[in-house]
């Protein structure tokens, strides 16, 4: 819209308008029948200065000032009206979405998130997995931590993000909530070499044997894929199964 002005020094270092922001949807694959089991939403900005803002900017940015929160309710906002749609079109799925131990942690998160649930379709906690990094988890307030079992018991699945990178004791691990281990995708780029190959084996058999499901995320090639299969992991999510993208596409495939 103004191309030629320039941006300001601190232009990252706030939330992005509403209108500014979108949700795209990346598909989750089943490896048994390569069904679409979910989608994960994730934020995307588009500043009219800036152009495309990446992901990994403005959230850490924002994590940083706090402004995760309002960015948080956001993503939220926009979540519960492109839900309906999504689900009507994929009545088995469950949609994924993000959350930082800010949010998790501030005193008003489990009023706020059970006022944007009752405003969802009556079955969605059913269909919906939030998810958490694996440090994020070992931050939580008790307070946070009681809510996320209250969540469960809902219905709501709790995934832990991105695992492998954080910071969790393993003594700490089998007290928490969760249902679902996503594995980071450094560990997928790497299957080729033993070590990975090893870790991700074992988490898969970690997980498998407590009663959760794995998903490996990252996907980016028919090797990985394959060795995933082999390994028995539940899930795979990547590029080779399919980019993010707005509601749309996924609404006009037949
Ligand atoms: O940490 P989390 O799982 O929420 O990160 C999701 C991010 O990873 C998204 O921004 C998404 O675009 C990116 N992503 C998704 N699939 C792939 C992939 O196959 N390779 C890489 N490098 N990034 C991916
Ligand atoms: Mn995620």
């Amino acid at each position: 819209m103004y191309p030629s002005a320039p941006a300001p020094q601190n232009a990252l270092h706030r939330v992005p308008a509403m209108g500014d922001l979108h949700l795209e949807y990346q598909p989750l694959i089943q490896l048994s029948n390569e069904a679409t089991v979910g989608f994960e939403a994730l934020s995307r900005w588009t500043d009219p200065v800036l152009g495309v803002v990446p992901p990994e900017t403005f959230i850490s940015n924002s994590e940083q000032t706090g402004e995760i929160v309002q960015l948080g309710h956001q993503v939220l906002a926009l979540l519960k009206t492109e839900f309906p749609a999504l689900l009507t079109k994929y009545p088995t799925i469950r949609i994924s979405t993000n959350a930082s131990t800010t949010e998790l942690n501030a005193p008003d998160f489990a009023e706020h998130f059970s006022i944007w649930l009752k405003a969802l379709p009556p079955n969605a906690a059913h269909h919906l997995t939030l998810e958490v990094t694996e440090t994020s988890l070992m931050q939580l307030s008790e307070v946070a931590v009681a809510y996320l079992h209250t969540l469960r018991e809902m219905g709501i699945q709790i995934a832990i993000d991105d695992f492998g990178t954080g910071q969790s004791s393993l003594a700490r691990l089998h007290t928490l909530p969760f249902d679902v281990i996503k594995i980071d995708k450094s560990f997928i780029h790497q299957l080729h070499q033993p070590m990975a190959f090893e870790i991700v084996r074992w988490v898969i058999t970690f997980g498998q044997r407590f009663g959760k499901k794995v998903v490996a995320e990252g996907v980016e090639t028919q090797d990985q894929y394959d060795m995933l299969r082999t390994l028995g992991c539940d899930v795979a999510q990547g590029f080779l199964l399919g980019r993010p993208a707005p509601l749309a596409h996924w609404l006009a495939l037949p």
